[in-house]
């Protein structure tokens, strides 16, 4: 049998040992049942599919590799359209102007990535038009109509039309070029670098697929804690060779820059934003980098940040530093996306205040092609965290969200956790700063300050692991990312259930089973690592399991007991108004929410006050048997998810199933770590005992303490 997928790069290393372990993510064609294929055979029995760009070209391979994968089949492909029956693609422009294509072009909105999909009725079946203002459109139509298929669904009536939201939808890499990968947990860098640019590894095409199935568009390749070795030509080369393999998926490159690249590569004495020769140096450079990758998208800073060189280093602020490269993109179209994860390296009296105090004076100071990059929460990635208060808090400049993929702090790629859900809980959270419903999501999109760029970004979980992300589930997180990056309103159950039925099939026993177990999922690792709003209790230095003990380091926020302030009197950071006054980084709807003790949610209490050990909880119990119950639950909610999953054994391949059936157990493991650390600890400072009907810690609290784990990844 002729099978079309021998001609596709990715399925040469796909037929190797383990066929099934993941590699394809969810765009692993499996055949259809077969009545529902039958019948999809019908709707697609001619193909008209105009090929005039490269972009065309593996839109309409991709079409065929996945039909002939999911029914068993090739479409006749045709010129003509011959109606009932056809599946008809292209641009406005590529399409004969048919009355049938310009019912469809209707549909289309006015915008560059968007694309329409409508059935038109024709006799017994109809015709399927897939349409988009240019070809990227169509790309993301195309996969878009193979997800139909692959989730089984209808497609006899289809009348589709979607447009992004947000505009640069990108992963950050944190990605060295010794191809480690800081808190990386799916084993080296992507990039090859010693065998780039002569060896295009087939990886390459298979990531930027990946990555166009969700509509990702854009990618940094390299650290934020960048080596300025990356702006040398040797290093340009090579990044112009994974940009041309990216680009017809929709993909540009952007770098990490180094704000000292001036004096590490260009001699001159210093970076400071307002001397004309570093100036001059970044504008050289710049166009440098557009003679390699002619769409070059732009840098992304890291600056005055844990030790990273930046405009302060010059009494300059982050806007003099930002406008610096922005001047020098400029010309080409590119942008500047600079972080504000900054945070001074004298002692703090809050951590959580420090990027609002540096960034919300800069408001309104930053050219038009920066945009400021913020993580979701004030502190760090934690597993749970308020909405950043700089959202909604800079009307006039361009903000961007950060997200991290990859779980430094939600158990690196052992713990099963969908991050759907926190990433939605924070992009719903209202900010109030333009009255009710002025959530995250509509700062992002632009809609609430009519921001002309609008970004997103997500700090990658990929790896040279088989699977890509390490944990079979971690694919999860990277496809969620896609999708509301695409669509910051969509929902995280939908999202979740279409990676089941796209990465599963569509057995309906096996979607009702695993789809409550992952929306649950992140709550139970709040549950056992840090319940009701405590955070930062990490392991020193790799963040691996608990380490609420982690006291005097070099300095105090890098320390555990910085941010929970167990004591006799109790637990947690006082961020009222008696304490770091935090709470008033937020506008007074929000406030309120937070600033009485009796009505902030339990999910924020320890965050935003610190209580006695007897607090009287909502549910009337005291904080410390509230505490206590939290990581006994979530320990156990661990056991629930093996139960789960065990029952899916005749459903899912023998290979994920023991992968994920022993990742479980770790988890389990390592959830019983968290609550006996954690719950011993904390008992020095409450002095009152284990509620009844819990079981005993299976170690004493100097055991866990003297616990090393060495050569950690990620680190
Ligand atoms: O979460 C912390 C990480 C650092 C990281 C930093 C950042 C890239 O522990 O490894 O550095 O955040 O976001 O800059």
């Amino acid at each position: 049998m002729k099978r079309i997928c021998l001609l596709l790069t990715f399925a040469l290393g796909m037929t190797a040992s383990y066929p099934q372990s993941g590699y394809r993510l969810w765009l692993d064609y499996k055949p259809l049942n077969e009545p529902l294929s039958d019948q999809y055979r019908t709707h697609i029995r001619t193909l008209v599919f105009p090929v005039n760009s490269e972009t065309d070209r593996v839109a309409k391979q991709e079409l065929l590799l996945a039909l002939d994968g999911l029914l068993g089949y090739q479409p006749e492909l045709t010129d003509r359209i011959e109606g009932s029956g056809a599946l008809v693609i292209g641009t406005p422009a590529s399409l004969p102007l048919l009355d049938d294509v310009r019912e469809a072009q209707g549909a289309l909105p006015k915008h560059d990535e968007a694309y329409a999909i409508r059935s038109i009725a024709g006799d017994n079946t109809p015709m399927t038009v897939i349409i988009g203002n240019t070809d990227r459109g169509v790309l993301y139509g195309v996969y878009a109509f193979i997800s139909l298929l692959q989730r089984s669904q209808d497609i006899s009536m289809l009348a589709l039309a979607e447009a992004p939201k947000v505009q640069l939808r990108v992963l950050n890499h944190w990605d060295n070029l010794d191809r480690t990968v800081e808190r990386g947990y799916a084993g080296f860098s992507l990039w090859d670098w010693h065998r780039l640019p002569g060896y295009r590894d087939p990886r390459y095409t298979d990531y930027a697929r990946a990555n166009a199935s969700i509509g990702i568009n854009g990618t940094v390749l390299n650290n934020v804690n960048a080596n300025a070795l990356m702006l040398t030509p040797a290093y340009l080369e090579k990044a112009a060779t994974l940009a041309d393999i990216f680009r017809p998926y929709g993909i540009k490159v952007y770098l990490s820059a180094r704000f000292s690249a001036p004096v590490d590569l260009g001699g001159l004495e210093d970076a400071d934003p307002l001397n004309p020769a570093v100036q001059q140096w970044w504008s050289e450079k710049v166009a440098e980098i557009y003679r390699y990758i002619p769409d070059f998208g732009g840098f992304l800073v890291k600056a005055n940040s844990e030790g990273q060189p930046g405009p302060q280093n010059y009494g300059r602020n982050h806007a003099d530093g930002a406008n610096l490269l922005a001047e020098a993109l400029k010309p080409h179209g590119g942008v500047v996306m600079w972080r504000a994860f900054v945070y001074e390296d004298t002692e703090p009296e809050d951590r959580a205040k420090q990027a609002y105090n540096e960034f919300k004076p800069l408001d309104g100071k930053f050219h038009d092609n920066v945009i400021v990059q913020v993580k979701n929460g004030p502190i760090d990635f934690q597993p749970r965290e308020p909405f950043h208060p700089l959202f909604g808090a800079m009307p006039h400049s361009q903000l961007m969200m950060e997200f991290q993929l990859t779980q430094e702090y939600l158990g690196f790629a052992t713990n099963l956790v969908y991050l759907g859900t926190l990433f939605s809980e924070t992009l719903r959270a209202d900010t109030y700063c333009y009255g009710a419903n002025s959530t995250v999501a509509r700062v992002i999109d632009g809609s609430m300050n009519k921001q002309p760029m609008t970004a997103i970004a997500g700090v990658a979980n990929t790896g040279t692991a088989t699977n890509w992300t390490g944990h079979p589930f971690a694919q999860s997180n990277w496809y969620a990312y896609g999708r509301l990056a695409w669509n910051p309103d969509a929902d995280a159950g939908t999202i979740a259930e279409d990676w089941l039925r796209r990465t599963f099939g569509n057995d309906g026993s096996l979607i009702d089973a695993l789809l409550p177990m992952m929306m649950r999922s992140r709550e139970t690792a709040v549950n056992y690592m840090t319940p009701l709003g405590l955070h930062h209790l990490m392991g020193w230095d790799h963040h691996y399991g608990p380490g609420p003990w982690i006291t005097d380091k070099m300095r105090a926020d890098w320390t555990s007991v910085y941010y929970h302030k167990a004591s006799k009197d109790g637990i947690g950071f006082d961020r009222t108004v008696s304490g770091s006054d935090a709470l008033s980084q937020y506008v007074p709807e929000v406030r309120a929410q937070f600033e009485d003790p009796q009505t902030c949610p339990d999910e924020y209490l320890l965050w935003f006050h610190h209580l006695p050990w007897d607090f009287n909880m909502k549910s009337g119990s005291t904080l410390w048997a509230a505490l206590c119950h939290h990581y006994y639950h979530g320990a156990e909610e661990v056991a629930d998810m093996q139960a789960v999953w065990a029952a899916q054994q005749d459903k899912v391949d023998h290979i994920i199933f023991q992968e994920v059936t022993d990742l479980l157990a770790i988890q389990r493991e390592e959830a019983r770590r968290w609550r006996d650390a954690c719950v011993l600890y904390f008992q020095q400072f409450s002095d009152m005992p284990i509620p009844d009907g819990l079981e005993s810690p299976e170690h004493p609290l100097e055991y866990y303490e003297q616990q090393q784990f060495h050569f950690v990844p990620g680190i």
